[in-house]
């Protein structure tokens, strides 16, 4: 009895500062269980670092450094609690500790977790939430094509821009790429990757994709012109590849937040600056809902602004059902994408906004960019027809990739305001839930 009313005073609904709150679900697993070793993996996530008016004068080295010392400081009592020796728990199976959104994630015994919770402390503790690919259409292996540019290329005026400026490549950018991993031997994309980090059960070394999702998406950002027909925006452009999809293309949130993380410190040495500042995401959970503070992503999402890290996330492809923006294309700062076609007609799977959360009411998608019927590179040096918003963000990922080689002192919001600015209105007049501000044009967006 005493231990029940103990958990009680820990539910969710009833937030106090200061005290733990917990997911309902984990809330009665561990009220209820009587298998005191049966083993949990949770997320606990601590309060992130208020960002006044004084992180806006640390460079990218100075936000990381602060973000890591908060974290450094705000988890040892965490550890601590853990590994209490005098205790007579168990201690942690497994504990990973991430700076990027001062959270953890904890694999222990129901027992561990209950003597944690009674340390008390102000942090969440949940169940990780679980997030795939957003899985493309396939039409299937593309033959030669008659045509200078892919439809997508030609809509955003790609060709008018080389004309105009024919050193628009995107060189000396580093894009990120968080996906299934590249073929990095396939001839629209030898030579251009920067880095490399497999946050897969294979854990290699070396760049692979046992899936063919990243090869296409890294296709749209950096493809060229071998077959005839250019299919990529930013030919010159680098590569930062995380590969955080298994071949069925699903992982676990600490995966995911592994990737995240190594794309804000490649090298893992804070000294050097060589951290993309735009990341093409291509996948998501659609569950909606929720408070941005307690989604998987959403303080990834908002620590890569800080570090001027531009968050481009396909919205889903859970259209056109209303509300139906994959997170973390729906959290606050992200750039949602969704996908149009060749005559500029939404894409009936495109996911729509609004976003309704318990925070607020926004819209997403941001802006929208071509995504049907994309042709681009696929395995073994084949090239690939799909369908997806996993297609149209590679698109917006590129042109940020041109952007910055235009402008490359730019911080990350105002990045995405280049971009929005290049938002040719479609759709209801104005900014809507379906396009967002509209889809993007090249020459509008930056054009000399
Ligand atoms: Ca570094
Ligand atoms: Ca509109």
């Amino acid at each position: 009895m005493r231990k029940t009313v103990l958990f009680l005073l820990f539910s969710w609904a009833g937030l106090s500062w200061g005290a733990p709150r917990i997911e309902p679900r984990l809330h009665s697993i561990l009220l209820s269980s009587t298998e005191s070793e049966r083993i949990l993996k949770v997320m606990v996530e601590l309060p992130v670092p208020r960002m006044g008016p004084e992180w806006r004068l640390l460079n990218r080295q100075g936000v990381q450094l602060r973000l890591m010392q908060e974290a450094r400081n705000s988890q040892a009592p965490i550890l601590r609690a853990l590994t209490d020796r005098s205790s007579f728990v168990a201690r942690p199976k497994r504990v990973k500790q991430y700076w990027l959104t001062n959270s953890m994630m904890v694999e222990a015994s129901v027992g561990t977790l209950r003597v944690l919770l009674s340390s008390g402390g102000d942090f969440v503790m949940r169940f990780p939430e679980r997030f795939s690919l957003i899985q493309p259409y396939v039409h299937g292996v593309a033959g030669s094509q008659p045509k200078a540019f892919t439809y997508g290329l030609e809509k955003m005026r790609l060709p008018e821009l080389l004309r105009k400026d024919p050193t628009a490549d995107g060189r000396g950018v580093r894009v990120g790429i968080l996906d299934t991993g590249i073929d990095e031997d396939h001839q629209e994309l030898h030579g251009k990757v920067a880095a490399f980090a497999d946050f897969s059960e294979r854990e290699e070394n070396r760049p692979y994709d046992d899936h063919g999702h990243g090869t296409h998406v890294a296709g749209t950002i950096a493809g060229g012109a071998a077959s005839g027909t250019r299919i990529g925006v930013a030919p010159a452009a680098k590569l930062v590849i995380g590969k955080i999809f298994d071949e069925e293309g699903s992982a676990d949130e600490d995966q995911i937040l592994a990737g995240m993380q190594w794309i804000a410190d490649p090298d893992g040495n804070p000294s050097t600056d060589d951290a993309p500042h735009v990341v093409s995401n291509s996948w998501g959970n659609h569950v909606p809902g929720g408070d941005p503070q307690n989604r998987g992503g959403c303080r990834a999402v908002t620590a890569w602004l800080k570090l001027s890290i531009l968050p481009v996330f396909a919205a889903g492809n859970h259209g056109p059902r209303v509300q139906s923006v994959s997170v973390p294309a729906a959290c606050p700062g992200a750039l949602g994408i969704g996908a149009t076609d060749e005559n500029d007609e939404i894409a009936r799977f495109s996911s729509r906004g609004p976003v309704v959360w318990s925070t607020g009411t926004w819209i997403q998608p941001v802006l929208s960019a071509p995504g049907v019927k994309t042709l681009s590179a696929g395995l073994n040096g084949r090239y690939v027809t799909m369908s997806g918003t996993s297609m149209a963000t590679p698109h917006v990922a590129g042109a940020a990739a041109l952007a910055l080689q235009a402008f490359p002192q730019v911080g990350a919001e105002e990045l995405g305001r280049i971009l929005i600015r290049g938002a040719v209105d479609l759709g209801p007049v104005g900014q809507d839930p379906t396009f967002g501000y509209g889809r993007l044009d090249l020459i509008k967006a930056f054009g000399p």
